[in-house]
């Protein structure tokens, strides 16, 4: 049976998808009114101490031989889902089953869609084409189910795009573009900007009144994008409106609480958590704003925060560098834990320094541990929450420092890493999470996140090939690794 994504008749964006795919090439660079033009690279941002992005063609001397280690390990994770789970969202590896990650009944290929622009840097066309067939005839985002916004907006929204960037498949875009304009009244029916957490897909029915930061402001990059490509600019208006909704509502200090409700626009948790999660990607996203789009508003968001974590949240412990909880109001304590997610957060705006301090931090934790818990507590460096959900921000941020800096650290550390997920994560049905990491042996559960195929893999694969596929210079990744600049056609 066929279910072709199928845009709403009257929808504006329908009319910009035709308009793009007759004239591809162009509309990526042109730009759409009200959305910035696209700077490959942005000018320095002058004496604040934020570099330009890397000026590196290349990742340096590549190292074939652990490239296709890495590449033949992503393919052993996934041929458990195509074994087990194709066309479902994510496998259970272990006993061989599936899940759906946004609702029960509403399957929508999840890993699929993750997988695809991996599949085109890593060289993988059979996949491709595979991938590119099953969602052309199945993929119907038609559904009468409640999507979370921020996961459909990083992982599909992202991923249909990569694909489309990657490939130049036009039902791709068009598919893209059906899914983001069924997830737009998330954004148009909030009284702040700020997006409601869920949207009934068939109904536009918006649900879910107190979001974390993540929630409301990761969407900059992906709908930015979109709007580039289809001329259509409220895609990029409705994540910038939220963005700046947020910034409003600051703190004298310069601080940000966790949760707002969206209707009536007031915090409901007033911790400042930053880098951590459920925060993280709202500052890596004010960072994209700038680095994708040369929006200058972003970057003066970027900095006030920027500069209030480090003045009010970084600490040392123990000699390592972390960032405390403090009550956004007042500045005072209130927690000394820290999410293994938030080392991806700390290279964004380049600031090498700071970044290479805590990737240490988490090298430290690595070896003490061998498999970084989720969470720790760290004075005494200790895990608070021991599962490890096959989590990727170690790699993705040794990876943008190795590309920032050169500097072998990284890839030795990158190698570590690798090697425990192959020890402590592989299983004959592909790579699943491990619920204890302080236990011998460490207790594995069997769960394949989505986000493996999108995210682990190619992040290593990234920091060991100098891959032909991606530009090395301008090449600039989501919070879930979909390529959405940098992707290359060599012959
Ligand atoms: C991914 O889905 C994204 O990186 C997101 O920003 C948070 N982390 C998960 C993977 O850990």
């Amino acid at each position: 049976m066929t279910h072709l994504g199928r845009p709403r008749e009257d929808s504006p964006s329908r009319r910009g998808v035709l308009r793009t795919v007759s004239a591809l090439g162009a509309a990526l660079m042109a730009g759409a009114p009200g959305v910035p033009a696209r700077a490959a690279t942005p000018s320095p941002p002058d004496a604040d101490g934020y570099p330009p992005e890397s000026p590196a063609t290349s990742i340096g001397t590549p190292d074939p031989q652990k490239a296709q280690e890495i590449k033949a390990e992503f393919l052993h994770a996934w041929n458990g889902y195509r074994e087990y789970a194709w066309g479902h969202d994510e496998v259970l590896p272990v006993s061989g089953g599936y899940r759906e990650f946004f609702s029960g009944r509403h399957p929508v290929g999840l890993s699929i869609v993750e997988a695809l622009d991996t599949h085109y840097v890593m060289g993988l066309d059979a996949e491709v084409d595979r991938s590119l067939s099953w969602i052309g005839s199945h993929l119907d985002f038609d559904l009468d189910a409640d999507f979370p916004v921020f996961e459909s907006i990083i992982r599909l929204v992202g991923g249909l795009l990569a694909g489309y960037l990657a490939t130049g498949e036009t039902h791709l875009l068009t598919q893209c573009v059906d899914l983001a304009d069924r997830l737009l009244p998330a954004f148009t029916k909030s009284p702040t900007r700020m997006p409601y957490r869920y949207v009934n897909l068939r109904t536009g029915v918006v649900s879910g009144v107190r979001v974390p930061l993540a929630e409301i402001g990761t969407n900059i990059l992906e709908f930015g994008v979109l709007s580039q490509l289809t001329g259509d600019s409220r895609y990029y208006r409705a994540a910038k409106g939220a963005l700046a909704a947020v910034v409003e509502r600051r703190s004298p200090l310069d601080l940000l609480g966790t949760t707002l409700n969206v209707e009536s626009g007031k915090w409901t948790d007033w911790t400042d958590v930053a880098p951590n999660p459920p925060a993280d990607s709202f500052y890596e996203y004010l960072w994209g704003g700038w680095a994708m789009f040369g929006d200058s508003d972003c970057l003066n968001w970027f900095r006030i925060f920027d500069a209030s974590l480090k003045k009010r949240l970084a600490e040392r412990a123990g000699g390592l560098l972390w960032f405390k909880q403090v009550d956004s109001r007042t500045g005072a304590l209130l927690g000394r834990q820290q999410s293994s997610l938030a080392a991806a957060i700390l290279p964004v705006g380049g600031d090498n320094p700071l970044a290479a301090d805590y990737y240490r931090s988490w090298t430290a934790v690595q070896d003490k541990f061998t498999v970084i818990p989720e969470e720790i507590e760290y004075t005494r460096l200790t895990a608070v929450v021991p599962v490890n959900a096959l989590r990727p921000e170690y790699a993705n941020c040794a990876f943008d420092l190795y590309r920032q800096t050169g500097d072998p650290f990284y890839r030795s550390t990158a190698w570590r890493y690798f090697q425990s997920l192959k020890a402590y994560h592989r299983v004959p049905g592909g790579y699943t999470i491990v619920t204890d990491v302080t236990k011998r042996p460490m207790t594995k559960g069997d769960y394949c996140p989505a986000y493996v195929f999108a995210e682990n893999f190619k992040w290593l694969y990234l920091t060991f090939a100098d891959a032909p596929r991606f530009d090395y210079a301008s090449g600039y990744l989501s919070t879930e690794a979909k390529i959405l600049r940098g992707i290359r056609h060599p012959k």
